[in-house]
């Protein structure tokens, strides 16, 4: 029987997915998710028991249609109607080849086989990993797990509401198992969002772990 938490991975079905662990998340930060950078030390704990490894890196244009900057007279932090469906409005972020978009110094993963890349198209956000914020245009991570042979994921990283939340509704869509190592996340927290974000993956068949 497996236990509570996560000891030994080394496992070719399973895989660590590290969601944008990225400076602009961290305090400091343009988007700085509180105690974003606490995660550092567990994330490294944990991708070292893990014989694959996928990083995420949020990395937007500039003047990305999820950048209230990009509309006149909205402030970061609103919501408004994109044409694919609501879309909350973010201070600047991760911008292509900024300082802001750099993993954050100390995470040490060297051994990580691929490096996604999500959010680069103007005028559509997107928080999971598997598919932008239309729902539909995907970014070729499910293949690439399928083809790889992956059944099983750990999803750890920044923002635990966001990024985090929609890349495991997905992932369980897409039929894989999947558990959420808590302690290796921190969430944003806009009106209950974290909450929410937490109910939603129990509901969906993430098994959250210490
Ligand atoms: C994220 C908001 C905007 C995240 C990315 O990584 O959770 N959140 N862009
Ligand atoms: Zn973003």
């Amino acid at each position: 029987m497996k236990s509570g938490r996560i000891e030994r991975s080394r496992d070719d079905r399973e895989v660590l997915i590290i969601i944008d662990v990225q400076n602009d998340f961290c305090p400091g930060g343009a988007l700085a998710v509180a105690d974003g950078d606490a995660i550092v030390p567990a994330v490294n704990r944990l991708a070292a028991v893990f014989a694959h490894v996928v990083l995420t890196q949020d990395w937007h244009p500039p003047g990305h249609a999820s950048f209230a900057s990009a509309h006149a007279g909205r402030q970061p932090f609103e919501t408004i109607e994109a044409p694919y469906g609501p879309q909350t409005l973010w201070p600047d972020h991760c911008v292509q080849g900024t300082r802001g978009a750099d993993f954050h110094p100390a995470l040490m993963v060297p051994h990580a086989e691929l490096l996604l890349r999500k959010g680069f198209r103007p005028r559509i956000d997107s928080y999971s990993a598997f598919r932008e914020n239309d729902r539909r245009t995907p970014t070729g991570l499910t293949s690439y797990l399928r083809e790889r042979g992956f059944e099983h994921l750990t999803l750890c990283g920044l923002a635990t509401d966001y990024c985090v939340l929609f890349s495991a509704l997905d992932a369980r869509e897409a039929g894989f198992t999947v558990d959420l190592a808590v302690d290796a996340c921190r969430g944003i927290d806009l009106d209950g969002s974290l909450a929410r974000a937490m109910h939603a993956m129990a509901e969906a068949g993430v098994t959250i772990r210490g």
